[in-house]
């Protein structure tokens, strides 16, 4: 099933420059097949694992080949303004040929093909800053269109099934309100298609005067959550940071966008990649026992710094309880109702079976009473490979999960937390109608939120109060 990714706003933009980058470094050897000796090949892209690995055409679920033999990833970044294209202090050579793949692809197509979705035409301001403009100004509307349109052109260039995957910053403008409106717009078109957001929290504890606005912005978009959208992938900026620090005694936002990008890695890795264990992007996130509370935080693990060497006798078990002790949410106590478990390199599906027997006997997922088997798991034989510059060192098998867990609760009562010093603050909510958002949709998106929450803290109450039993 090919995904069409979509970028939306400053931060969804460089995350997806990010991501693509990474991309391109794990399918290079088939998008530049002359820059690489065959030893090359085998000894990055794990060839020995797979058979005619060249022949493998998965990678064309992410990347279109052209008539002229050329690639162009499947893909829109969309902005108020076209974004410089920059690589990052972490990049290698393969983010100048992602750029150079770009910039050829954008110098030879026509405006209808562009990857690239702007409008600067009529206002100065160049940010959207709230969720209301977001949504509602006359230039988001005006953006919508040339998206959906562009949208549509890359759907006629699926030649399989498709899903679509969104990325951006729900603290920002165009994130949150620019993002919900597309969402909408894509659901109505497109509505049996399979549908993924990636939904990134800004810290907007340490926000300074935007902090509110932040949160408030984040706020209405999940509020906006019962869009019929599949899923929302959920993370903290400030819970990556973390573990950036923790591990590599720096973080910078480079550092939290790789990390980030190998999320994205990670969720079509199964559409891009055979394995012993096939499953997809579908099948990883789509056992949500409450239709509405469809929400997955991602755990990656190992994250180690490239300055250590691999420590001896790791093996899948420790990859293993590596990635659960690395949640991309700031961690609290809660109860799993569903998760999924991938895991890239080689590994013996038997060794899978026995591990995931031992996170079942030590509970080590506290899975809530009325699922306790709710774990799916998959395997791909290639692993993440990171740039030269990279912070992480590569290692030969990788463990990545996604869990829907009452320990959401803490990331939304901190949003809900932050958000309501606007939500009484009748000026500010004036301001919000002024920018075209009825106080209807306020309460709306207020009640939804509320629901959320209030769905997510019943449910670890009840865990925290019945028959804890497996
Ligand atoms: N992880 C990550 N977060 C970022 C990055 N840049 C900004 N952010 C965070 O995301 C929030 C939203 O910023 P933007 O993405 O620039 O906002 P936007 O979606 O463009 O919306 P407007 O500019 O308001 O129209 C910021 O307050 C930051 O906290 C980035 O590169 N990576
Ligand atoms: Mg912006």
């Amino acid at each position: 099933m090919s995904v069409i990714c979509i970028q939306v706003g400053g931060a969804g933009n460089r995350i997806g420059l990010s991501a693509w980058e990474q991309l391109l470094r794990e399918h290079e050897h088939c998008i530049f097949p002359d820059k690489f000796t065959e030893e090359e090949k085998r000894r990055r892209f794990n060839s020995d694992y797979q058979n005619d690995q060249d022949k493998d055409e998965k990678y064309l679920n992410v990347f279109r080949e052209k008539e002229d033999g050329k690639f162009v990833p499947r893909t829109l970044f969309i902005d108020l303004e076209r974004p410089i294209l920059t690589i990052s202090e972490l990049s290698d050579s393969t983010g100048e040929n992602l750029l150079k793949l770009i910039q050829d692809h954008e110098s030879e197509c026509s405006e209808s093909n562009s990857l690239f979705v702007s409008e600067t035409s009529s206002v100065l301001d160049s940010s959207s800053y709230t969720y209301a403009n977001g949504r509602h100004s006359s230039r988001s509307k005006k953006l919508l269109e040339i998206a959906m349109e562009r949208i549509r052109s890359l759907v006629e260039k699926c030649e399989s099934p498709f899903s679509f995957m969104i990325v951006s910053s729900i603290g920002g403008g165009l994130g949150s309100g620019f993002v919900s409106l597309l969402m909408d717009s894509i659901y109505t078109s497109y509505s049996k298609t399979y549908k993924c957001a990636i939904s990134i929290s800004p810290d907007f504890e340490n926000a300074g005067d935007n902090g509110p606005i932040e949160a408030l912005n984040s706020f209405l978009y999940m509020g906006n959550s019962t869009n019929g959208w599949d899923a929302k992938i959920f993370m903290e900026n400030k819970a990556i940071e973390n573990l950036c620090k923790k591990e590599f005694h720096y973080s910078s936002m480079d550092s939290v966008n790789e990390l980030i990008s190998l999320v994205i890695s990670n969720v079509t890795a199964c559409n891009r990649f055979e394995g012993p264990l096939s499953t997809d992007l579908q099948n990883l996130t789509h056992n949500f026992p409450y239709p509405v509370m469809n929400i997955l935080y991602p755990s990656f693990g190992p994250i180690h710094s490239s300055m250590k060497t691999v420590p001896h006798g790791y093996g899948t078990e420790m990859f293993t309880y590596d990635c659960l002790a690395s949640p991309f949410i700031e961690s609290s106590e809660g109860y799993t109702m569903c998760s999924s478990l991938l895991y890239r390199g080689y590994v013996e599906p038997r060794t899978i079976n026995t591990v995931v027997r031992k996170l079942k006997d030590e509970r080590a997922l506290k899975f809530c009473s009325w699922n306790p088997s709710g774990l799916k798991v998959g395997a791909v034989f290639h692993r993440p490979l990171y740039s030269c510059n990279s912070n992480l060192l590569n290692m030969h098998i990788t463990a990545f999960m996604l869990s829907n867990s009452t320990r959401l609760k803490s990331s939304l009562e901190r949003i809900k937390h932050g958000a309501n010093e606007i939500l009484t603050m009748k000026s500010l909510l004036h301001h919000f109608h002024s920018e075209g958002m009825e106080l209807d949709e306020i309460t709306e998106l207020t009640e939804n939120f509320e629901s959320l929450v209030e769905g997510y803290q019943e449910l670890n109450a009840e865990e925290e109060l019945g028959p804890d039993e497996e």
